[in-house]
């Protein structure tokens, strides 16, 4: 490895990646990049840190990007690829607990538990009539939007519960027993709850909108673990508040952290801040891949 190589931190990241990036590599911020741009060889960055055409103009020297997360819609990966930038992301180390936040938000969705929480956390239970009822996962069809690494093991996750398995992608997968949907409105009408694990990009942008919503139905519910620009947002809460769907489980946003402040009080609805990932487990993996892949591609440079 060559002596010390610098590395751009997009932003904050995790405090053990940080340590561990500053003990092998000359670690600068964003606010350093313009006395250091001649010497920056590395980015260390994460989903949160988008990186812009106009940043690897600066940077004649860049030869590696190593991001935290799975998702690449915050790269400039075209731009990357014609300068010989390799791109390293962290798949595969992430996919269990991602998938697991997809059935978290479908039972607190349909099992009403934030709304039960508050019932019982604020005095009600034994004071007030009894709660709504919830809606049950067992035999309902699950339509998955993106049928990747993340969304088979959504499936198998739901499949445990004795639920019927849809999905929408670009093609039909091969040694696939789930119902094939080329079309997403065709999946919605099909499903009970429609889970979307789509990756962001212009390819996704938008595409679960109004039509998408009417098609799922009032007994419905909508969970999304992919990316918040997948959705037409103002569809959904329109959606929501008007009873074209009955809830929604979501971990993503068109513009995190900003929330329309119209879900705060949907009874219909839980939120989390883009948490799929965030367990003690995983991000620990994650922040290994982040460095693991910079270590090997400066080791193997120099070994050239
Ligand atoms: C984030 C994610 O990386 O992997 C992805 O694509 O969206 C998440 O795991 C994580 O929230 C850190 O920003």
């Amino acid at each position: 490895m060559d002596m010390r190589p610098t590395i751009l931190k997009m932003g904050p990241l995790m405090p053990e990646l940080e340590a561990a990036l500053t003990s092998r590599f000359d670690v600068i911020g964003l606010s350093d990049v313009t006395e250091s741009a001649a010497r920056i060889s590395g980015i260390a960055t994460s989903t949160r840190y988008p990186i812009t055409t106009d940043l690897l103009d600066r940077l004649p020297a860049l030869r590696v990007i190593s991001s935290f997360g799975v998702g690449m819609d915050h790269l400039p990966l075209e731009a990357a690829k014609a300068r010989g930038i390799a791109v390293h992301n962290t798949p595969g180390v992430l996919d269990d607990d991602t998938a697991s936040m997809a059935l978290a938000l479908a039972l607190a969705v349909t099992r009403r538990i934030v709304s039960n929480h508050l019932y019982v956390a604020c005095g009600e239970w034994g004071r007030a009539a009894a709660p709504p009822l919830g809606v049950s996962l067992s035999g309902k069809t699950v339509g998955i939007a993106g049928l990747g690494a993340i969304g088979s093991i959504v499936a198998k996750r739901f499949c445990a519960f004795g639920c019927h398995i849809a999905y929408f992608g670009r093609r039909r997968r091969h040694n696939c027993d789930y119902d094939f949907h080329g079309n997403l409105e065709t999946l919605a009408a099909a499903s009970d709850l429609l889970v979307a694990t789509l990756p962001g990009g212009p390819q996704t942008q938008g595409i679960i909108d109004a039509a998408v919503f009417r098609a799922l139905g009032s007994q419905g519910y909508f969970i999304n673990i992919g990316r918040g620009s997948t959705l037409d947002q103002p569809a959904l809460i329109e959606a929501l508040r008007n009873g074209t769907i009955a809830g929604a489980g979501l971990d993503v946003f068109q513009d995190e952290p900003e929330v329309p402040k119209a879900m705060f009080t949907m009874s219909n609805v839980v939120l989390q801040p883009h948490q799929a990932s965030a367990t003690a487990e995983t991000r620990a993996r994650m922040a290994d891949l982040v460095l693991e892949n910079l270590v090997r591609h400066y080791t193997e440079r120099a070994a050239c």
